[in-house]
């Protein structure tokens, strides 16, 4: 059965050349199902771009369409600056702080999810029109939680998905929303709704039940007559690419470089978007704790912070990166001696071939979220040290937050408390000194279970979950 998708962003981008799949997991897992089955991505076309809006791709097969929801600028902040980054993204991450409920964001969220959906139904009609069987849909993430419901409006026998990328928050936390329950009811006419971990899909559950006074049994919620599972089906990353990356001639030599150009320091390595989710700023309080507590350390350890700009233009995040820029200052200013600077902060956007050379130049990975549905930086190190380490390379250790859905699976991570600074000061130490065998021993472990939710197998298996739907 051909699928359509509805998504935030488009799964292709333009390049001087032509069209190029666009970057990240998503792209990677889900283009070559589409391909093979068929049928449309349903994606946003933002004030600024001049895609077209309606093309077929790959250019020499046309085997799916991309058909893109023109967005206008005040349209595009209410719905994707507003409802979308400053109400559902901190709420989902418990940092009500930082949300900023307000009447024109929701109504405007409202209108747009109603034109995804339509542009959905629309691609299903054509195909019923031309007598091919009805599509299937899946919908993605906390950007169209309305979605489903206009689609089941228009199509009551549709076969709907829904993946959720984010934690899902305690249902006491949920309903801080004044528009709680009007989402939760748009999500709920789905047929399965897939978390990262089984803990976030028992919050749905729960939401579904303390808010809606739905009946929940097993995995099962039924609402006004509609049954919808709540499963959970957590993530990876591709993990032949990045392992490739990690053994593509001349990676090793680019790590090299990295560390020689450090003065050949140990490293401690972070990778994050700018986001107040991702623990930088308390990251950057504990790696000073650790220089104030290990003075035997100075001149002998970097913490090398690599932040890529995001959501520029959204106060909290313009404030986060002014208080980075002063937090990496401090610490520099009170620490550094000779050539060696404590911390090399770099906000910039790296391809993946380089973060593949830091990975590998890295003695720590210091993932520190405060929340985080999956985390898959996490991911990335364990693929790529574990492959450099079984060729011979120098083995990395991961210091991994325990508030991420990656903590649930990767055993062979040292799990902090984020908001903890003498605790992560002191598993760094600890780290940092891991005999050989034991970081070999951790990081085969942490492949497995990389190997196990590679994003290929993600999508196949939540398909598979959802195409048995019916069926029984
Ligand atoms: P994100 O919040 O974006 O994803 P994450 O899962 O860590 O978080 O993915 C980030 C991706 O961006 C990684 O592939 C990483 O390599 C890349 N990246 C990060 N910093 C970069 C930099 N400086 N330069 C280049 N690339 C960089 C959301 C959820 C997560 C969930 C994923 C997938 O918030 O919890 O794991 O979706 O569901």
């Amino acid at each position: 059965m051909s699928l359509v998708l509805v998504a935030n962003r488009a799964p292709i981008r333009p390049t001087p050349d032509g069209w190029a799949p666009s970057l990240g997991g998503l792209a990677s897992a889900l283009l070559p199902v589409l391909e093979d089955r068929g049928g449309a991505w349903v994606a946003m076309r933002g004030p600024d771009e001049e895609t077209p809006l309606t093309q077929t791709y790959p250019p020499e097969t046309a085997a799916f369409t991309v058909r893109r929801v023109p967005l206008e600028e005040p349209e595009f902040e209410a719905f994707y600056q507003g409802m979308a980054n400053r109400v559902l993204w901190p709420l989902s991450h418990y940092l009500v702080e930082h949300v900023e409920p307000d009447r024109s964001f929701r109504d405007a969220y409202r209108a747009v999810n109603r034109r995804f959906a339509h542009a959905a139904l629309d691609v299903a009609r054509t195909d019923l029109a031309a007598g091919r069987e009805q599509p299937t849909f899946w919908v993605q993430d906390y950007h169209m939680m309305l979605v489903p419901e206009t689609i089941r409006a228009g199509l009551p026998d549709a076969r709907i998905g829904f993946f959720w990328h984010v934690p899902w928050p305690a249902s006491e936390v949920f309903r801080i929303l004044p528009s709680a329950r009007d989402l939760l009811r748009g999500m709920l006419a789905s047929d399965l709704v897939g978390f990262h971990t089984e803990g976030y899909a028992e919050n749905f559950r729960e939401s579904a039940r303390d808010l809606l006074g739905a009946k929940v049994e097993g995995e099962t919620i039924t609402f006004e007559g509609h049954r919808c599972r709540a499963e959970s089906h957590p993530i990876g990353i591709d993990v032949e690419r990045f392992e490739g990356l990690a053994m593509a001639p001349g990676a090793a030599e680019m790590a090299a470089e990295i560390r020689e150009d450090l003065g050949g320091v140990q490293i401690v390595l972070g990778v994050d978007r700018l986001d107040y989710t991702k623990g930088l700023l308390l990251r950057m309080e504990a790696f000073e704790r650790f220089l104030e507590l290990y003075p035997e350390r100075h001149g002998e350890v970097s913490l090398v912070q690599i932040a890529t700009p995001s959501r520029t233009g959204v106060p909290a995040y313009d404030q986060l990166k002014r208080e980075m820029d002063e937090a990496s200052g401090r610490i520099n200013g009170r620490y550094a001696k000779g050539a060696w600077a404590p911390v090399r902060y770099r906000y910039q956007s790296f391809d993946q071939a380089e973060l593949a050379a830091y990975y590998q130049a890295a003695d720590v990975a210091f993932v520190t979220p405060l929340r985080d549905g999956m985390n898959l930086v996490a991911h990335e190190f364990a693929a790529v040290s574990a492959v450099c380490a079984e060729r011979g390379g120098r083995p990395g250790a991961l210091v991994l937050s325990e508030l991420t859905g990656a903590a649930d699976y990767l055993d062979g991570a040292f799990l902090v408390n984020p908001y903890d600074a003498d605790g992560l000061a002191r598993t760094l130490d600890t780290a940092l000194d891991l005999p050989e065998t034991e970081r070999r021993a951790r990081l085969s472990q942490m492949r497995e279970a990389v190997r196990d939710l590679d994003v290929h197998v993600w999508a196949q298996r939540f398909l598979e979950s959802l195409d048995a739907e019916g069926e029984d």
